[in-house]
């Protein structure tokens, strides 16, 4: 049995963070940063059947096309990743009342839409990128047992390339879900390496006042290829939703519009639009999926 302090519930049975019940969650899921875009996205919905807001983590659930979709907000990074996505499976997976794991395992879609800046000139801003592995610079998924997941060959070789200094912790690769790579890919979509930092500044090569520690690693980031795949771009979420979701049984897949190119010190003019136009793309592309 997993113990009350472990697995916390709310009084009236709902998970600690997310204020969900089991009933409240769809099996396709949408995720966003911002808990402004969760209605950019329900907006189109046909109805919308519960909603609810806990701090960053607000959820709606409702019906696309026929299609049952939750849409909720993540915040900011993957330490918000690791409460998001151990509370779903929990709902889905744990049993609340006898607080034990199911026997049945339940694998949900989850799809994260979001911004990020690209790393290269001809990935121009307003484009979309898919990402078909997940580079976690941040670290949050080291406290799992992960090699079962992980490409390490992938890891080492970007250590190397880039001269990685291991007092930061080792970084991590995870693969996206194929299955939903199939449902999404057109020729719309630039596929890639999206690197995931545990922070905006700092921790992505940002200078305002202070030294970083090493003035370099975008540069080398830019030009790191492994078997044909380079790095198209660097956010705060992605590596650790494929992680967590790999580890877990679930599907997972990150879409990110381009608002900032740091190559050509570019911000798109118009980055909601761009934001829109990658949600319309992808709530047609689930409701086409059987
Ligand atoms: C930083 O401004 C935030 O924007 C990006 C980063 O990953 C980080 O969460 O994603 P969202 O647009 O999904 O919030």
């Amino acid at each position: 049995m997993i113990q009350s302090s472990e697995l916390i519930l709310n009084p009236d049975g709902s998970v600690y963070h997310l204020n969900l019940k089991p009933e409240h969650v769809a099996h396709n899921i949408i995720f966003v940063g911002d808990q402004n875009r969760v209605e950019k996205i329900t907006q189109f919905f046909d109805s919308i059947e519960f909603s609810t807001q806990k701090r960053e983590f607000k959820t709606q659930t409702g019906i696309f096309k026929g299609k049952r979709i939750t849409v909720m907000s993540t915040g900011i990074g993957p330490d918000n990743i690791d409460i998001v996505i151990n509370e779903l499976d929990a709902l889905v997976n744990i049993d609340l009342e006898t607080r034990q794991p199911k026997e049945k395992l339940t694998s949900l879609n989850i799809i994260r839409i979001g911004t990020s800046g690209s790393l290269h000139a001809d990935i121009p801003v307003d484009s979309f990128v898919m990402s078909k592995f997940g580079l976690g610079l941040d670290n949050m998924l080291r406290s799992y047992l992960i090699d079962a997941v992980s490409n390490i060959e992938m890891e080492d070789a970007f250590v190397q390339h880039t001269n990685w200094d291991l007092r930061k912790g080792k970084p991590y690769v995870i693969s996206c879900s194929e299955k939903l790579e199939k449902i999404i890919e057109s020729d719309k979509m630039h596929k890639g390496i999206t690197a995931t930092a545990g922070g905006f500044y700092g921790p992505q090569g940002r200078v305002l006042r202070l030294d970083i520690q090493d003035e370099k690693l975008n540069s080398k980031m830019d030009n790191f290829k492994f078997e044909e795949n380079r790095i198209t771009n660097l956010e705060m979420e992605t590596a650790a939703i494929y992680g967590l979701s790999a580890l877990l049984g679930h599907n997972a897949l990150s879409l990110n519009a381009i608002i900032a190119n740091r190559a050509n010190g570019t911000f798109s003019e118009d980055p909601y639009k761009a934001v829109d136009e990658l949600i319309a793309y992808t709530l047609e592309k689930l409701s086409q999926q059987e």
